[in-house]
């Protein structure tokens, strides 16, 4: 019988070539084969949720064929199978983040859950009234509203880092803002609306000065650059497996083992436990004290598989080809008058956000759609950026590592078709 723990190679031993070619890439994709609408798809949404690649899509279906089975309960084969596949897969991710220890990686439903349990559990533990918790201007409102709940609640206070014109964070204004009374900074890495690069390292050093614990919200981080939580030396991360070419419903909050020790569970039940009496319950150590219930086990598997997809690619590379992505689209959408880009920070990301004069941005978005372009139109969960551009929403083109130049020549000829129809 073929077994599941046959497919993946621990990370620790693997050491293949790595290279990267965005058209070989391509191929790992099956969905980028797909015609919408009689066009190729030209897939520009992965800020939102990034394609799998078929060994990704393959190790799910393997997990439920010969290893499915629940995680940490059994003594039979199965069980042990599922829970060494399941425990691998959290060792892929250590390694991949550089974190200190296995144990500091909690497995949660994706960024936002992870983000949920830090301010449920650490937040109100810690949070007292008249306090002050520091978020960006620029966040997702994932990394918003849990700390607005926490700040109603206890009485305490959010304040805003502010940015400048060009979507980046004014620091003096943060340096300013860090006094006795701030317990927490949580900020985003890189901006999903605007394509910003945080400096988070000296947003983190200044909080540190204070012993003020800082969260990194690396949702759209994570998939475009080497993360090293230890050289960062964030408190928190974390990201969405399903942006990171894995499953959705996965994801990972990344905790320095001091904290995680001293925050109460954020859920309770079954595996996060380690001795109950209808008195009093002992919980598990962490990371397993934060997972209750039976986890995604082969969504978790899978996210390991992709890991180790990338971990065979060339990450610089990638880098550099997703800069000459951003170049080449920034300076063709520059060539059309009436687009105005919104969010011009020195340094960004792959994420392209834009209006038309008098055309709006969901009209973009349906005829890019008609053409076979995949954008997403809207706020895009950030409508406290939205309001300081004085806008409703933007077009956004969102890329990835197996976008190529000839779709961004696709998108500039589908926005040109969008101004003659309704400009
Ligand atoms: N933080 C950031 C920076 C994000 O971009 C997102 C999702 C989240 C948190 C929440 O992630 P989730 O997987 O828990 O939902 N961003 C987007 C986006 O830009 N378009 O759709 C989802």
């Amino acid at each position: 019988m073929k077994n599941v723990l046959d497919i993946p190679v621990p990370a620790t031993k693997q050491k293949p070539a790595k290279s990267f070619d965005v058209y070989r890439t391509r191929n790992d994709f099956p969905i980028l084969k797909t015609l919408v609408r009689n066009h190729p798809l030209v897939y520009l949404d992965n800020a939102a949720t990034a394609q799998k690649p078929l060994v990704v899509i393959d190790s799910e279906r393997d997990f439920y064929m010969y290893t499915n089975s629940n995680v940490h309960r059994g003594v039979h084969y199965l069980s042990e199978q599922a829970t060494l596949v399941y425990e691998n897969a959290r060792l892929k991710i250590k390694e991949f983040i550089n974190a200190l220890s296995a144990c500091e990686v909690v497995f949660t439903r994706g960024a936002t859950e992870a983000i949920n349990l830090v301010a449920y559990s650490y937040g109100r533990k810690n949070i007292k009234e008249g306090d002050e918790i520091i978020v960006s201007a620029m966040e997702h409102h994932a990394n918003i509203i849990p700390w607005q709940v926490l700040c109603d609640e206890k009485n305490a206070k959010l304040r805003v880092i502010p940015m400048n014109d060009s979507g980046e964070l004014i620091l003096e204004e943060y340096e300013k803002m860090l006094n006795d009374k701030t317990k927490f900074v949580s900020v985003v890495h890189v901006s999903n609306s605007l394509g910003t690069i945080n400096p988070v390292e000296e947003i983190i050093k200044l909080a540190h000065k204070r012993n003020i614990p800082v969260l990194v919200d690396g949702s759209q981080s994570i998939p475009h650059m080497k993360i090293d939580v230890q050289k960062m030396d964030c408190d928190f991360f974390v990201f969405s497996g399903h942006k990171l070419f894995g499953p959705t419903g996965t994801g990972i909050l990344y905790g320095k083992t001091e904290f995680l020790n001293n925050m109460p569970p954020y859920q309770t039940g079954g595996d996060m436990i380690r001795y109950v009496t209808f008195e009093k319950t002992i919980y598990n150590d962490i990371p397993n004290k934060f997972e209750a219930g039976t986890p995604n086990i082969a969504g978790n598997y899978a996210l390991g598989i992709a890991i180790d997809y990338l971990n065979q690619l060339d990450f610089e590379k990638i880098a550099e080809h997703e800069h000459q992505l951003l170049e080449y689209t920034t300076s063709r959408l520059n060539e059309i008058k009436s687009l105005k880009l919104i969010g011009t920070a020195t340094n960004k990301a792959a994420v392209v956000s834009f209006v038309l004069d008098n055309i709006h941005p969901h009209d973009i978005g349906t005829i890019l759609d008609s053409e076979g372009i995949a954008i997403r139109t809207g706020h895009h969960c950030t409508q406290p950026v939205m309001d300081r551009f004085g806008i409703p929403a933007t077009a956004r083109a969102s890329f990835a590592m197996y976008n190529s130049s000839e779709e961004v020549d696709r998108l500039v000829d589908g926005i040109h078709k969008v101004i003659k129809v309704l400009g």
